[in-house]
């Protein structure tokens, strides 16, 4: 009887912990304002945040740190596996032929002819991703929060500039590049609009560290060159604001620096101190 009357009691104070931090069941007004990025009456306001930061600094590994630590957040990872596996048909004549491209290897082992196409996948699916209704889970919390995994922002500003720069998306397909992206972002307004930036950074070093740990095979050739051109574009978009961006509300949007050098997976105090330092950001939003 004890044992029994001690899982009852824990289960009634498991539920009015819950009851505190849920709102009641709500109807929502309208279908339209869930997943707008406007809010109805009945619907709590999502907050919207991406982390951003260089390729295996461990934003991946963060998000879901921080899905663990608070189940106000929800992460919506970044659509990697899309670009790893496009659905093909092949030749009108061979209709039954079903063929999977990796367009991300495609990208990096002939980056002159797939960068183009790798970007106008990649801002699509992550258009997709930042539109997908909010989940009626987070809609029936207090103070919801979606976390993206990099965002249409840096595709733009980090990504493609580089790759203009780097010499792999050409003149023309720059000037195309940024009509479509400039239209596309306007169009869709407040729904792709972030409320906050965690940037998460490290030495490009330390990224390459991690991604020969990682060991994605599309990645085998990526250069720390590589890694430190992007390490520049993520500072110059995010610290030094010296990048030209051409959205008004992603100029006024609060950065939160994090530097991750040092192990956040196996340092518990440190993981902590991130998580705390996470916290206030979004409370301040
Ligand atoms: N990693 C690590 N320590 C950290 C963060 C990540 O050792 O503090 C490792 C992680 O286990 C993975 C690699 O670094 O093997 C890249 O991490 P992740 O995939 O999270 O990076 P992303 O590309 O998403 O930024
Ligand atoms: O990023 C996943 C992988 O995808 C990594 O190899 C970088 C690449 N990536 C992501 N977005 C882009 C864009 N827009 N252009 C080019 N390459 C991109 P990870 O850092 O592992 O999460
Ligand atoms: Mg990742």
């Amino acid at each position: 009887r004890g044992f029994s009357h001690t899982v009852a009691l824990n289960t009634a104070v498991l539920l009015r912990a819950r009851r505190m931090t849920e709102k009641p069941p709500a109807k929502h007004c309208c279908s339209a304002g869930v997943g707008t990025g406007e809010s109805c009456a009945s619907s709590p306001h999502v907050k919207r945040v991406a982390i951003e930061g260089n390729i295996a600094v461990g934003k991946s590994t963060f998000a879901r740190i921080l899905q663990a630590e608070n189940k106000h957040w929800e992460i919506t990872p970044e659509p990697l596996s899309e670009w790893q596996n496009i659905q093909t048909t092949g030749e009108p004549s061979k209709k039954s032929q079903q063929n999977v491209s990796n367009l991300l290897q495609m990208m990096y082992q002939d980056s002159s002819r797939w960068s183009y196409t790798f970007q106008t996948y990649s801002c699509m699916s992550r258009i997709k991703a930042q539109l997908k209704p909010v989940s009626s889970r987070l809609l029936n919390l207090v103070q919801p929060v979606q976390i993206f995994e990099r965002s249409v922002y840096s595709d733009r500003y980090v990504f493609a500039l580089n790759m203009f720069n780097m010499g792999s998306i050409n003149d023309t397909e720059w000037a195309i590049y940024q009509d479509w992206h400039t239209f596309l972002v306007q169009e869709f307004g407040k729904r792709l609009e972030l409320e906050g930036i965690i940037y998460l950074r490290a030495q490009p070093q330390v990224c390459k560290e991690r991604l020969s740990r990682r060991a994605r095979p599309e990645e085998k050739g990526i250069t720390l060159e590589y890694l430190e051109t992007l390490h520049t574009q993520h500072e110059n978009w995010l610290v030094h604001k010296s990048t030209q961006v051409h959205f008004e509300h992603l100029r006024k949007v609060p950065v939160l620096v994090l530097d991750v050098d040092d192990d956040i997976q196996n340092n518990r105090e440190y993981k902590m101190q991130i998580i705390t330092q996470v916290k206030n950001y979004v409370s301040s939003l």
